[in-house]
């Protein structure tokens, strides 16, 4: 063990800090993150064979949690391990779905709290290949369809784990009763090891990690994660749950210079702008994980509100989908993002690589800014009658006002403040949001 900590110490002097990087290398790091805005979240693993029900009946809350809600006994819940065989799970099929409704990049549970891994681990037995039925290696198809596809594979991880012996938390969640475990020895020699399986198999373009606030858990080991991640890959971007930073479902950093690149808003979007990176993470209906009876789904038009506000705000969409034990994106997900994918045919150029701007919204209308600054999109939420009346823009003097999807220009009237009154088309292009691109800038 001296040995080893001596190793480990002569490592950490080798590594470069990452942590004090220049504004100008975390601006080209994060640049393809930014302009992307929209991905696919998948909560999926041993959690989908109960899919919410233990003994017959259904367990409150989220899915995910199961193990730990009705209080399963590992070795009760390593059943589900053994029974975990998705034979129609169809990679190709997901990254076609995520593409077609308008997502970049991809996250996926490649571990969650119950310590199930999706890959082929050599680190740990308790993973797809050794434990469960299917011996199909999860990670490696799903990368390779993104490869494929042009979308950024990235990986959720937990911190967490209710599993592995030395990970247990005293705390609250002591599922392993080992008798003496080594939280530091988890963190070297399976935690560290598995992530650095991770990057190097599969590159992933994002490290997602959760179930950090366990007391266990600390700023100085994400921080000293967070430089390991990075030395091993050095274009990673990593969210803020790396380390202790994130003000609960708020998401974003309590203190400045917290270890992760962009914060984390769950089940919330932030109030207005922010100077700092952020993603919003959200469910379809109330569960990340599959959970059979949970059928509260929200509208289509809902979830594109919901990206077309937190593009505004300068935010990125992390929307998930709990695929079922079968291998299955559940269908009322599958219509949802097809219909998103509709809009973002017409209207993806004010929501991609677009920029925020101070007075965001006015009204039913959000704004967004091209990258290079010559046109305002004013996204309207809902229909209008007659005329809209905008008095955030400054239009460019003689120029015409489009709707997206719309060949022709609009019919609008500048007033003596400047306002436009622009005369709103009868025929619509698209349902839910419509976008107008006007040459000029936000007042
Ligand atoms: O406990 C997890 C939960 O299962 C889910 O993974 C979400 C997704 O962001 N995060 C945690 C709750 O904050």
């Amino acid at each position: 063990m001296i040995a080893f900590l001596l190793l480990t110490s002569l490592f950490t002097q080798a590594q470069k800090d990452f942590l004090n990087e220049t504004t100008q290398d975390r601006d080209a790091r994060m640049q393809w993150w930014r302009d992307a805005t929209f991905g696919m979240f998948i909560h999926w693993g041993a959690y989908a064979v109960p899919a919410g029900e233990y003994k017959g009946k259904v367990v409150n809350g989220v899915g995910e949690w199961i193990m730990h809600t009705a209080n399963i006994p590992i070795p009760e819940y390593e059943e589900y391990v053994r029974q975990f065989n998705p034979l129609q799970f169809d990679a190709k099929e997901w990254v076609r779905i995520a593409k077609d409704a308008g997502m970049k990049y991809i996250v996926i549970t490649s571990k969650h709290h119950d310590g199930f891994s999706l890959w082929d681990s050599k680190v740990s037995n308790y993973d797809v290949m050794d434990a469960s039925p299917f011996k199909r290696d999860i990670l490696k198809e799903l990368s390779d369809a993104c490869k494929e596809a042009g979308i950024k594979m990235c990986f959720y991880h937990s911190i967490m784990d209710w599993h592995e012996p030395d990970a247990e938390s005293k705390k609250e969640y002591t599922h392993q009763n080992a008798p003496n475990p080594d939280f530091a020895r988890y963190r070297e020699q399976f935690l560290k090891p598995q992530l650095k399986e991770l990057v190097e198999k599969y590159d992933p373009a994002v490290l997602w990690f959760d179930g950090e606030w366990i007391p266990e858990w600390t700023e100085e080991q994400g921080r000293d994660l967070y430089n390991y991640l990075r030395n091993l890959k050095p274009d990673l971007v990593i969210n803020n749950r790396v380390g202790k930073g994130r003000a609960g479902m708020q998401g974003m950093n309590l203190y400045k210079n917290a270890a992760g690149d962009f914060g984390t808003p769950e089940q919330e979007i932030l109030e207005g702008t922010s100077d700092t990176d952020w993603e919003s993470c959200m469910t379809m209906n109330d569960s990340w994980g599959f959970k059979k009876t949970d059928h509260n789904w929200k509208s289509a038009e809902i979830l594109i509100h919901n990206l077309v506000d937190i593009a505004a705000k300068g935010g990125n969409y992390l929307l998930n989908v709990g695929p079922t034990a079968q291998g299955l994106i559940p269908v009322a997900s599958v219509d949802r993002l097809r219909e998103m994918g509709e809009w973002m045919k017409i209207n993806n150029e004010a929501i991609y690589a677009t920029n925020s701007t101070k007075k965001y919204k006015e009204g039913e209308v959000k704004y967004t800014v091209s990258k290079d600054g010559n046109f305002v999109y004013a996204i309207v939420t809902k229909a209008v009658s007659g005329e809209l009346v905008l008095h955030n823009v400054d239009l460019k003097r003689g120029s015409n006002i489009y709707m997206l999807g719309a060949n022709k220009p609009l019919k609008y009237k500048a007033d003596a403040s400047g306002s436009l009154h622009i005369e709103w088309p009868k025929d619509l292009p698209c349902k839910y949001a419509w976008t107008l691109k006007i040459t000029g800038s936000p007042k």
